[in-house]
């Protein structure tokens, strides 16, 4: 069975080029485990865990039993004034992970709405204190925050936010990022230049006076525009900064939280807290869209005052705390526990650490970077065509190694499984290494 062009008509695929896609399709109609499999059957090894969303593997029996029986017990429930057990207890099990002091989770359903969803919290949460001039948000450039009009106002990618200028939100400023070549070349895990970027944002305290900046966001290892980890020291600096002003800090975790650093929540691996984080992903492994945003004690206490009859965030969706979402949660946890799957994943990254840099010396390449279970090999550009390098490279991998991997222009991406196999592991970048071998 194949997909024709005119098959495919009527579908606008997401951040594709839909043309260029359509004029030679595959499709995928089932995975498992580390492996997808295309409609003519081939088999596709998956070095990118879903989009970092399958953790530990596609179609875990685990979890699809779990989906299997919760939909058939309880497929919806009203999400606003009424909820369902599954709910209650996946937030229950996502705070208890959570660094101490945060304590309350609102779902959403994406890592959009998440972002979206907390920079809301924020700004009411300043308000229900007494202090609704704090309305500015800050963002830093080479940041993906989602798509909607809140995340692509702090988010730092240009092409996103080209079309889209005259209507961001307003009051929103940026920090400079922190990717820097010339210094931190070739630097396994963080680099050692970078942490003064953080006094950009003592500089924005001083240009707008810090008392009308309400929240800061930043992903801990920008992962979409190229795995950037944050220079040593850089995330200390942020959080002594908020401190110091009463701005909140946000952490996006949406690709870094549930394993891919190694633990439960990136906070945790780089010992800073922030006041509110933001999830999806790997909260279900990708199996049932969903996000949570957890939020310290403090913010939500904040809101819980006036009558008690009254809405106290006038926010939600209609599948906040799905309960088939909700029991994809829980059975990905228990997943994560009973398999040791952030010790699996801590295990692996030297061994992925070493893949990667061993391109270091590739003709092509003029960057590597990584963390955790993120990693990028960057490739200089073709004089005239940035960018195209890059989509060969992908096209490649897809038809002539089976592998599917990701590329941001000439910046190739890895999110490895967290439980991936060493061998399968190793098989990748051999494929890799001869794409890059074969082309210009
Ligand atoms: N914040 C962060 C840090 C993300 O990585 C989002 C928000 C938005 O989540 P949703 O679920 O609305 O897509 C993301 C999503 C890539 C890539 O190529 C990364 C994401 C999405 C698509 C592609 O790295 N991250
Ligand atoms: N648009 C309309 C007309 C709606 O009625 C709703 C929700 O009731 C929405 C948008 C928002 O949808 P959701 O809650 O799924 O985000």
């Amino acid at each position: 069975m194949s997909t024709t062009k005119t098959d495919l008509d009527a579908y606008w695929l997401p951040y594709t080029a839909n043309r260029d896609f359509k004029s030679k399709p595959r499709v995928i109609r089932a995975a498992s485990g580390h492996h997808y499999t295309a409609q003519d059957g081939t088999q596709l090894y998956d070095t990118f865990s879903g989009l970092w969303t399958s953790g530990v593997g596609h179609c875990h029996p685990k979890i699809v039993a779990a989906v299997q029986q919760q939909v058939a017990e309880l497929d919806y429930c009203m999400s606003f004034q009424v909820t369902n057990n599954k709910a209650i207890e996946l937030a229950n099990r996502v705070t208890a992970m959570a660094p101490e002091g945060i304590e309350h989770c609102f779902f959403t359903n994406s890592g959009s709405e998440s972002v979206d969803t907390a920079l809301k919290i924020a700004l009411g949460y300043h308000r229900a204190r007494g202090e609704g001039n704090r309305t500015r948000l800050i963002g830093r450039e080479r940041s993906y925050h989602g798509v909607n009009f809140g995340g692509m106002s702090v988010g730092g990618i240009v092409p996103n936010r080209k079309v889209f200028s005259a209507n961001m939100i307003p009051g929103v400023d940026h920090l400079r990022h922190t990717h820097d070549i010339e210094r931190n070349a070739f630097t396994r895990g963080m680099p050692q230049h970078g942490a003064e970027l953080a006094d950009d944002l003592a500089r924005l305290c001083a240009l707008h006076d810090g008392s009308n900046i309400a929240a800061v966001i930043v992903e801990p290892v920008a992962g979409s525009t190229g795995i950037l980890p944050p220079p040593v020291g850089y995330l200390e600096r942020l959080r002594e900064i908020c401190d110091e002003h009463g701005i909140l800090l946000i952490f996006d975790e949406v690709i870094a939280a549930f394993g891919r650093l190694g633990c439960a929540y990136g906070a945790e691996r780089f010992g800073v807290i922030p006041d509110i984080i933001t999830t999806a992903k790997g909260l279900t492994n990708g199996v049932i869209p969903m996000g949570a945003v957890l939020v310290r004690d403090e913010i939500y206490d904040a809101f819980m005052q006036g009558p008690e009859y009254m809405v106290e965030l006038f926010h939600g969706y209609t599948y906040s705390g799905h309960p088939v979402a909700a029991a994809a949660g829980l059975a990905t946890m228990d997943v994560y526990d009973e398999e040791g799957i952030f010790e699996q994943a801590k295990n692996l990254e030297p061994l992925f650490e070493d893949l990667l840099h061993s391109f270091a010396d590739h003709k092509h390449v003029i960057d590597v970077r990584n963390f955790g279970l993120m990693g990028a090999i960057e490739m200089s550009p073709r004089t005239g065509s940035p960018g195209a390098r890059g989509a060969e490279a992908h096209k490649k991998c897809f038809w002539d190694e089976n592998l599917v991997i990701r590329n941001g222009m000439d910046t190739i991406q890895f999110s490895p499984f967290l439980n991936s196999d060493p061998d399968e592991m190793e098989a990748s970048f051999a494929a890799v290494r001869r794409v890059l071998d074969s082309i210009e």
